[in-house]
Parts: C-alpha cells; structure tokens; sequence
C-alpha cells in the first residue's frame, strides 16, 4: 500500500528533470547545439560533423556542409526536419569550403532568422570567417539564405539576443568575444564591434550564449586555457557589459574532446544546458554528438556546476 507514496515521491523528485539518454541525436554526428523554444516546441540548431576525405574538406580537421534542425516536445523523442541550409546555395559561400560551423536562430515578427558563420568566397574585404543570416517563415524552414554576408563581422560562432526593450544585439568569437547591436531587420549591424569586459586574457574563448534571467546578463562561453575547453560564465547588468567573469558551468572534458560548446535554455520551468561532447566517435573529437543535461541556478543567481550525464 505504501507504493503510490513511493511513486508520487519519485515522480516530484524526478519532476521537471530530464532522463533523456545522452547522446540524444545518434542518426548523425551534431555539435555546436543552439536550443530554442518556438510555440511550445524545443528546436535545436547544430553543426553537422561529417568526415572530411582528401576530396572533401581537410583531412584530420572538422567539416561541415549543412545544417539540419532537430524539434521535440518532451527532450526525449526527437524528430530531424533535415537539411535547412547547405554550402552550395549561400551565393556568398566559398564553394566547397566546408566549414558550416555553430549557429543560432531567433525569432522575430514571425519570422526565423538562422545565422551561421562560414568562410566567404570573395576574400577582399574579409578574411576567414564571417556570419551569414536565412530566413524562414518557420522554425524549419524553408531558409533563404541573404545574398551577402552581415557587413562589419569577422569570426565565427554568432549567438543573438533579444533583450526585454526590443533591442537585439548579435555576439562572435574571433579569439575574443565581440558584441554590437542589430538593426530591428536583424540583418545589418546597429553598432561598431565592441569587446564585453574583463574576460580572461588567456586562453582561445568562443562561442558565446548570452541569455538574460531576473535582470542579470549571463554571457557564458568554452575557453581552453589547458587542452580541452571548459565551460565557463561571466555575469553583467546590460547586454554590452562590462562583464565579471564568476565561475565554471561545465569542467574540461575528462575523456579529451578538445572543444565544447552550449546553448542555455529554461523549458516547462526547468533550466537546461546543451553541449557537446564526442561519445559515438572516442577516437576523433571532431565528430561530435550533442548532450542535454538539467542547469540549477542558486539562490544568489550563481550558475551551479553541471555534471555530464555520461551513456
Ligand atoms: O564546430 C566548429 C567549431 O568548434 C565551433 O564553431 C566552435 O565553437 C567549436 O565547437
């Protein structure tokens, strides 16, 4: 008679935690994962890790030549809706550059803007990698891809906010962490590139996920100070900071996947980190797969450390 205690004990210890086995996309290799949620449904955005050949890409190194998105309404069951964006119809891509790498997409005015940083094909005014913009009328497309580049950016891994008065601002990586506004299109800059704060000085940092909770700005990123990169957090009271780094979300990889890289999202009153780690690939970090583990904030707003759930 004392079960139904037992089981409605367990389902409120349980209740708003996620039991999803880690990795939770295996049809492919994913990484880079951006989580949103769109009318009540989770959709993540990652990169698409395929094997680079001596034909295709550069051997030993990662490759990518489109996207796919991934929706769920329970982080358990999920469904791929295929490829959104491919190299070779972005007219500003340098063809066969392979090199699709993290994105995000936000919505705005009903419509779905995918940014996603690869390598131009005319090299004259940018070098390397900037950040393009497609757009959809839905989360899983149809994207248009714009015929150019967002002017003014320079680096990869773009993450966007959309801060409570309207303003959406735009962050990148190019070894530091830059930020600038957006203009209500979403597809110029509204501002020159500026830096957030007093990061850490040393060590590569990318791929910033900015999100706003109970008035605090969290900039959170990967930085790689040793061999592998450590998630990490600096904290501020506006968007373009000044930023004070407070701590680690996420240690270095114990098993040497060399990047790691998130997203942050609350969904049905739980906080959730996705990342990545390379658990269906151990000899070769850069075929990666992505992870979804529950995020708790204490009481005080710091972000309490996230332990992988392993396989
Ligand atoms: O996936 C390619 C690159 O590796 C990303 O852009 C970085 O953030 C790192 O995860």
């Amino acid at each position: 008679r004392k079960l139904p205690y037992v089981l409605s004990g367990l389902a409120f210890l349980l209740a708003g935690t996620v039991q999803a086995q880690n990795p939770f996309i295996t049809n492919q290799f994913t990484a880079d994962p951006t989580a949103r949620v769109f009318n009540g449904r989770v959709y993540v955005y990652p990169s698409h890790d395929i094997l680079a050949t001596p034909e295709r890409g550069r051997v030993g190194w990662f490759c990518m030549e489109d996207y796919h998105v991934f929706s769920s309404a329970n982080l358990t069951d999920w469904t791929d809706h295929g490829v959104i964006v491919t190299q070779n119809k972005v007219p500003w891509v340098k063809p066969d550059s392979y090199s699709m790498w993290a994105p995000d997409c936000i919505a705005r005015n009903g419509k779905y803007y995918f940014y996603f940083p690869t390598t131009p094909q005319d090299t004259t005014s940018i070098k390397g990698f900037t950040v393009g913009v497609a757009v959809a009328d839905k989360p899983t497309g149809p994207f248009v891809p714009e015929p150019q580049p967002i002017k003014g950016v320079r680096g990869i891994d773009p993450n966007v906010l959309i801060d409570k008065d309207g303003q959406a601002y735009l962050y990148w990586s190019q070894g530091e962490i830059y930020a600038a506004k957006l203009k209500p299109n979403m597809l110029e800059l509204a501002s020159e590139p500026v830096t957030l704060g007093e990061l850490p000085t040393k060590g590569l940092k990318e791929g910033p996920f900015v999100f706003e909770r109970q008035g605090i700005y969290y900039l959170t990123y990967p930085h790689v100070e040793n061999k592998t990169e450590r998630l990490e957090y600096a904290t501020s009271t506006s968007p373009l900071g000044p930023f004070t780094v407070k701590g680690v979300i996420m240690d270095e990889s114990p098993t040497g996947c060399w990047t790691n890289h998130h997203s942050i999202l609350p969904f049905n009153n739980q906080w959730y980190l996705f990342y990545h780690h390379n658990d269906l690939s151990p000899a070769f970090d850069k075929s990666r797969s992505v992870r979804l583990d529950s995020l708790f904030f204490e009481p005080n707003g710091t972000i309490r450390k996230v332990v992988p759930t392993l396989r």
